[in-house]
């Protein structure tokens, strides 16, 4: 079975490979020659998940998924959410929207917070959505050197590790995408 995983993240393709079983071929956008960046306008994580799965199936006619996901910081008003890879004005510079958040965060007492995944499927001419949501902590120093975008900061509820002191195989194991993902793959072994 053919499936794209309509995203230009590498981190993500990585974790998303590494659960799925081998019979499964997961496409990147670069394998099926898609270089577009997908304009993401919805206002909410899973709409930019449809947005992004509908464009590969409206353009390329195939079967398809795209994750979106999203930070949300309690204190924050659940900020940045479905503004995560632009929190700081520029589009995916981490370690700006990283220390904007810690800044942001600085007088606040409740750090606690979770990242949500909607993961849009489109197959067979039907669309399914599946979510993940990992509850945490905002911790006040970058620590560890693994994952990507927040991972540095986001200390899962019941460890003393952030998400970037983690395998990739422990970070899907507890995580927001390996949650989402192992509905996917229950929904496909059937
Ligand atoms: P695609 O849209 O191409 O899939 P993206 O990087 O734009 O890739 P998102 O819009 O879903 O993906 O991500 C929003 C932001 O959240 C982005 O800055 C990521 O770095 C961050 N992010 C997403 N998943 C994450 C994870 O598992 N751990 C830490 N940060 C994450």
């Amino acid at each position: 079975m053919k499936l794209v995983f309509a995203t230009h993240n590498k981190n993500k393709f990585t974790e998303v490979k590494a659960m799925l079983p081998h019979h499964i071929e997961l496409l990147s956008l670069d394998d099926i020659g898609c270089n577009e960046d997908i304009e993401e306008t919805a206002d909410t994580i899973e709409g930019n998940a449809i947005l992004k799965a509908n464009y590969v199936r409206d353009n390329y006619n195939l079967d398809c998924f795209a994750d979106d996901t999203g930070l949300e910081v309690k204190s924050l008003n659940n900020e940045p959410g479905v503004y995560s890879a632009r929190y700081a004005g520029v589009s995916h510079d981490s370690n700006a929207n990283i220390q904007k958040l810690l800044k942001n965060l600085k007088e606040k007492e409740d750090r606690s917070a979770r990242f949500k995944t909607a993961i849009a499927l489109n197959m067979e001419h039907e669309e399914i959505m599946f979510l993940g949501i990992c509850e945490g902590e905002i911790i006040n120093e970058l620590r560890g050197d693994s994952g990507f975008g927040y991972d540095p900061i986001f200390q899962p509820n019941g460890f003393n590790k952030t998400f970037a002191e983690m395998t990739l195989q422990q970070k899907s194991e507890i995580g927001h995408r390996g949650k989402a993902m192992r509905q996917l793959i229950d929904y496909l072994s059937k």
